[in-house]
């Protein structure tokens, strides 16, 4: 599988693709590792979000040998991509505007399994396209007026203007990081997954890629990957796992101090 120009395109304009049942082949034995990655002691109650990272890593880290993920990350992001870890989640309602990131420099991209039917009555995805560019006068004003849509406009969050990725299981949706995204009116059962990547940083900005790494100490984990992520990597899996390996030396220790501070590991 190869990413058209016009795909290619479209996502630096707007910041996002929907690829209509792209992995349906794959979704039955998705949905049960799925549900088999999240253990026992930790099954989602319904009163707020359950997030477990890293996730692929656990029981479906082939998904980022497979190649249609590797033909998103090549296309959009280049061929020495680096994968970013993944996270599982049961959502519960709204999650308000947002964006994932603020990178000026390096691309980030965020891939999206949602497990359930959804629209936009039912807690689909919604996205302000172009919200990504931060550089042009519309994605920086967003920046400021996002921060309460109430206060800026006189407009609830559920009602500002936006493109709705209504979904049906099977499909993938990809989106920057910078894109302001929420969703509204789900379920207290929401099942999604996410796989991140992002361009390979150039050496003179690699403190930057460390602080980013370090930010996953929230979660409780002292390497990015996962151990089977890592030891059963081809060749192939290793151009794109071994820039954060290389750099990810950090986090444990600030993993150690966050366990100090927090009651539990992030929800998000
Ligand atoms: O589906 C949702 O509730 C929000 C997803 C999201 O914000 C994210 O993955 O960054």
């Amino acid at each position: 599988m190869q990413l058209s120009q016009a795909q290619i395109d479209f996502f630096e304009t707007f910041g996002f693709l929907k690829f209509p049942q792209l992995m349906a082949d794959r979704l039955d034995w998705i949905i049960e590792e799925f549900t088999r990655t999240f253990p026992e002691q930790n099954r989602h109650d319904g009163t707020k979000r359950t997030c477990v990272v890293p996730f692929i890593d656990q029981r479906m880290s082939v998904l980022i040998d497979d190649p249609r993920m590797l033909a998103i990350g090549k296309s959009l992001l280049g061929e020495d991509f680096n994968y970013m870890g993944s996270d599982g989640n049961y959502y519960t309602g709204n999650t308000g505007w947002h964006r994932d990131g603020y990178h000026e420099k390096y691309k980030h991209l965020k891939i999206a399994f949602y497990l359930d039917p959804l629209d936009a009555d039912t807690g689909a995805l919604r996205v302000i396209p172009g919200s990504h560019r931060l550089r042009d006068k519309y994605g920086d004003d967003l920046t400021l007026q996002m921060q309460d849509t109430n206060k800026t406009w006189d407009v609830a969050g559920a009602d500002v203007p936006a493109y709705v990725l209504d979904v049906t299981p099977g499909d993938i949706l990809v989106f920057n990081h910078n894109l302001f995204h929420s969703a509204w009116n789900g379920s207290t059962n929401r099942r999604m997954f996410t796989i991140n990547m992002c361009q390979r940083y150039a050496e003179a900005d690699i403190q930057e890629l460390r602080d980013y790494i370090g930010t996953a100490a929230r979660f409780w984990i002292d390497r990015a990957f996962s151990d089977t992520m890592m030891n059963e990597a081809s060749p192939e899996r290793m151009v794109h796992l071994e820039q954060v390996m290389a750099n990810d030396g950090h986090l444990a220790a600030l993993s150690a101090k966050a366990r100090l501070e927090m009651a539990e590991p992030s929800r998000g």
